[in-house]
């Protein structure tokens, strides 16, 4: 049984390839940058989830390599025909995996890269890795203007599975037109330094067992089961645990999302969020020296948090009675490819959800328990692991784990600016850098008309009621309007936001609503001029809200590859339009400011942050007083 909201499968990309293919005339010279479900307007998903209306429709984006030209099509699965055909101007759609192999293949049996490194004394290939990247526009040379540009890093491994990214070669840039797939150019700007073969030989960059020059600590064996099974369901795509109920959904680009969020209270299936995932993701490295001043990642936008999904491995990546789910996403000639466990549910015990020691009654204690709902992605070089949880008191929690290995580079090559990063090992230093995170979160509190308010505390002024002026108020401003959603943190005033339907009143008597609860969040300490402010403004605030529309996406543009500015986001709030008691999107951004660590090498301890939403009169009292004691069962 196909949901409307499920992801397309294996047969499902490979028809909407064969339909482009056959209607367009897109031929062995074409690359096929994604294919994905459209999912349904939310006005039509009541008829399409009934059955009363049958479609399934896809989106593809793919481009001629001939002449650089893009398409995106909307194609009718149902129908077997193209209903849209859109050409793409001046613009470059999403990088591809086949793209990074392709100019890592090329690059390494290329005579001027093999004479490059030859010169430093590296003679086997098979050790040698070249890592692309992708250019804003602002940076790429004028003679390349409107081609598709990769700049590359070189990296060498010290033995056969040694880490490649210990070896930075600094100074050794590849410039890629990726259409053609030739070397332009190959930036070498080593100044005659040593030799990656001898240098640095006491550089300890290696993390596998065997590579490494210590002991292995022991640790006890820890088991988690639950002799009984697990206690939440899995129908197709619908996943239900106590009285939560959510549907999971996967794409190329936003990798897990969570449909049609809902809580089970009484009779009710009260909606929370019609859809949550992760929309864009940027990443500055604040280095202007020659190995780095190109580096910012759009990892979401440019590469795919869901072609970049990796699979889980039961026991080190998930501990306890695991349910997986595999995904499908596809190579650039349009064949689908199957990542086996890509997205992990399973419950956690979460320490203790509430508890009270009465001198008469005892003391009363609840164990707290979360649905977890993870993926995990690799991007080249790092890690992130994302993670949604669901509490037994309604509480949502999203955390991301970001871990994996460090970029870095030769303090000793020419323009290197150490003062921008730290020294990480010898004569090795790494960057400092930003994750900014942009989750988009379209909330559906008790429906979709909602209202945003900004919640500030403040300290009473003394007055004849208040001598000692020890009031605390809170003050609530509605966000009416585009311009007043944009928002930026507050520590000083503890600003928060909550998610409101001022349609719907709890047993209070007052509105029901959820909150924001902003953490991780940092500015962009970014030139407002910079080219890389420039292509994402969004990371101007920590949260923007805009009405609900369902072309409205991705905050840095639909194609940030070679993006001169932010087509997203401070486009479309130009406008202005009213957020007052109207579907609202909320887009929030978090992440980490990476001020790199000697402890982060030669990988990356897990550094975790996370918000939360949180009902806030959302319930008239505790939800969770329901939660039964722990049983103390005894099986022999
Ligand atoms: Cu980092």
């Amino acid at each position: 049984m196909t949901h409307p909201l499920d992801p397309l499968t294996a047969e499902e990309i490979r028809r909407a390839a064969a339909i482009v293919r056959r209607d367009r005339g897109v031929g062995d010279g074409w690359r096929f940058a994604s294919i994905e479900l459209k999912e349904p307007a939310k006005a039509d998903l009541p008829a399409l989830e009934s059955g009363a209306l049958t479609r399934r429709e896809g989106t593809v984006v793919c481009w001629n390599r001939a002449d650089g030209q893009a398409y995106r099509a909307v194609v009718s699965l149902t129908g077997d025909k193209i209903t849209a055909w859109e050409a793409l101007p001046g613009q470059q759609p999403n990088m591809t995996v086949d793209e990074w192999h392709e100019c890592d293949v090329m690059l390494r049996s290329h005579p001027a890269v093999t004479e490059a490194l030859a010169r430093r004394g590296i003679t086997d290939l098979s050790r040698v890795l070249s890592d692309m990247w992708a250019y804003g526009a602002a940076l790429v040379p004028e003679r390349y203007a409107g081609r598709r540009i990769g700049w590359c890093d070189v990296w060498y491994r010290a033995s056969e599975r040694g880490n490649p990214y210990a070896r930075h070669l600094s100074g050794l840039h590849p410039v890629v037109d990726l259409n053609t797939m030739e070397l332009l150019e190959l930036e070498d700007n080593d100044g005659g330094g040593p030799a990656a073969e001898t240098a640095g030989p006491e550089v300890q960059g290696e993390y596998l067992p065997d590579l490494l020059p210590v002991r292995l600590r022991e640790v006890a064996p820890l088991h988690i089961t639950q002799p009984e099974g697990v206690g939440f369901t899995l129908d197709g795509t619908l996943l239900s645990w106590q009285n939560w109920q959510l549907r999971l959904g996967f794409n190329h680009r936003e990798g897990l999302v969570l449909h049609q969020v809902a809580f089970q209270d009484g009779g009710r299936l009260r909606p929370v969020a019609h859809r949550l995932s992760f929309a864009e993701m940027v990443v500055p490295y604040r280095d202007a020296g020659p190995d780095h001043y190109r580096r910012t990642a759009f990892d979401i936008g440019e590469w795919g948090l869901g072609f970049m999904t990796t699979s889980l491995t039961l026991g080190c990546d998930c501990l306890g009675e695991i349910t997986y789910l595999d995904a499908v996403v596809h190579d650039s000639a349009g064949e689908p490819r199957t990542i086996p466990n890509a997205i992990c549910v399973h419950e956690e015990d979460s320490g203790v959800l509430w508890k009270h020691v009465d001198e008469r009654a005892g003391a009363e204690v609840r164990r707290a328990r979360r649905l977890v709902v993870s993926f995990h992605v690799t991007v080249a070089n790092y890690e992130y692991l994302v993670y949604w949880r669901f509490y037994q008191d309604g509480g949502i929690e999203c955390e991301v784990r970001a871990t994996g290995i460090m970029v870095t580079s030769r303090t000793d090559a020419p323009g290197s600016r150490p003062d921008n990063g730290t020294i990480v090992d010898h004569g090795i230093y790494a960057p400092f850098h930003q994750h900014f995170i942009v989750a988009r979160l379209d909330l559906d509190v008790d429906g979709a008309d909602n209202t945003v308010y900004a919640t500030e505390s403040a300290p009473a002024r003394p007055g004849p009621d208040d001598p000692c002026a020890l009031g605390l108020t809170v003050t609530s401003i509605p966000l009416r309007t585009e311009a007043q959603g944009k928002q930026d943190y507050d520590w000083g005033t503890q600003r928060g936001w909550k998610v409101v339907n001022d349609n719907v009143t709890n047993g209070l008597g007052t509105p029901v609503g959820y909150k924001l609860i902003p953490s991780a969040t940092f500015p962009a300490l970014l030139d407002p001029a910079s080219p890389a402010f420039q292509r994402a403004r969004v990371i101007g605030h920590t949260l923007w809200v805009t009405p609900y529309r369902e072309d409205e996406r991705w905050p840095c543009g639909d194609f940030p590859v070679q993006a001169e500015s932010d087509t997203g986001l401070p486009a479309w709030t130009e406008a202005d339009r009213p957020i007052e008691n109207t579907d609202v999107v909320l887009w929030y951004v978090f992440g980490i400011h990476h001020i790199t660590r000697p402890e982060d090498w030669p990988v990356m301890p897990a550094d975790i942050v996370s918000f939360w939403l949180k009902p806030f009169g959302f319930f008239d009292r505790n939800p969770a007083l329901d939660v039964p004691p722990a049983e103390h069962r005894h099986h022999h």
